[in-house]
């Protein structure tokens, strides 16, 4: 972000405006009475904002602060699956409307301890079918051995364009911010995926003999909802000319 402070109507950086520290101590105390006055400056481009009259023009630039309050849902299953068997597993979503999807998740992870050495560790594989679910969504698929420390796979898909959640600053109009933390009604609806087993056993000691048959699958779906709970304007002022005003 640019913070540009206007002086005489000639560009100025910020760092000038803090290179000495009376300079610094002006800056704080100003940055001070707009955090107690932010309704007043809230109200302040309203009245000033724009070329007011020849010999005078004033500019304002909002800097938004903007957080969000999230709630996470999880819901997880564990399924028992035999060589190339298949599960379809189902997460349905209906949401309030003041809160958005930041994003939704999936992942199966497993591990493979029923050999009894090394080399025939099971792995599964899964793809989405989203075509219950309202919006343009792409389908996913995947897969992932049973072993090590990120075993299945896992997929996420932002609902809200590039969530991360983090609180942040911003320059802007307070509209244009709202409506870029939208998920656009996207989301709702019936979330599926189909995951099959691979399972692999080393030969038994007896012919016929399976050593491994199956492998548990733990199945874990995660909703981030989010409501944009803060949005604070600090104005800055640009420029002003004291010339006269002439009407
Ligand atoms: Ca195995
Ligand atoms: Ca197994």
């Amino acid at each position: 972000m640019i913070y540009k402070v206007r002086k005489n109507c000639d560009y100025m950086d910020f760092q000038d405006l803090v290179d000495t520290p009376r300079k610094v101590k002006i800056v704080v105390g100003t940055i001070t009475l707009l955090l107690l006055f932010p309704i007043y400056f809230a109200s302040v481009p309203s009245l000033i904002n724009g070329e007011v009259g020849e010999g005078r023009v004033v500019g304002l630039s909002g800097i938004l602060s903007i957080s969000f309050e999230e709630n996470e849902t999880t819901i997880t299953e564990s399924i028992l699956l035999d060589d190339e068997e298949s599960y379809e597993t189902i997460f349905d979503i209906n949401i309030e409307n003041d809160k958005k999807i930041g994003y939704v998740q999936l992942s199966v992870t497993c591990f493979d301890n029923d050999d009894p050495g090394p080399g025939f560790t099971d792995s599964v594989e899964g793809s989405s079918d989203l075509s219950s679910v309202d919006g343009e969504i792409d389908d996913q698929s995947g897969d992932g051995e049973c072993s090590g420390g990120d075993s299945g796979f896992t997929f996420r898909w932002d609902i809200t364009e590039n969530y991360t959640g983090d609180s942040y600053s911003e320059e802007g109009n307070e509209d244009e911010i709202r409506d870029k933390w939208s998920d656009q009604g996207h989301g709702r609806g019936s979330w599926k995926a189909m995951i099959t087993a691979q399972i692999n056993s080393p030969p038994g000691p007896v012919i016929g003999d399976i050593v491994d048959s199956d492998e548990e699958f733990v199945i874990t779906w995660t909703l981030m909802t989010y409501e944009l709970t803060k949005i604070y304007a600090y104005y800055i002022i640009e420029c002003i000319n004291l010339a006269p005003f002439n009407i």
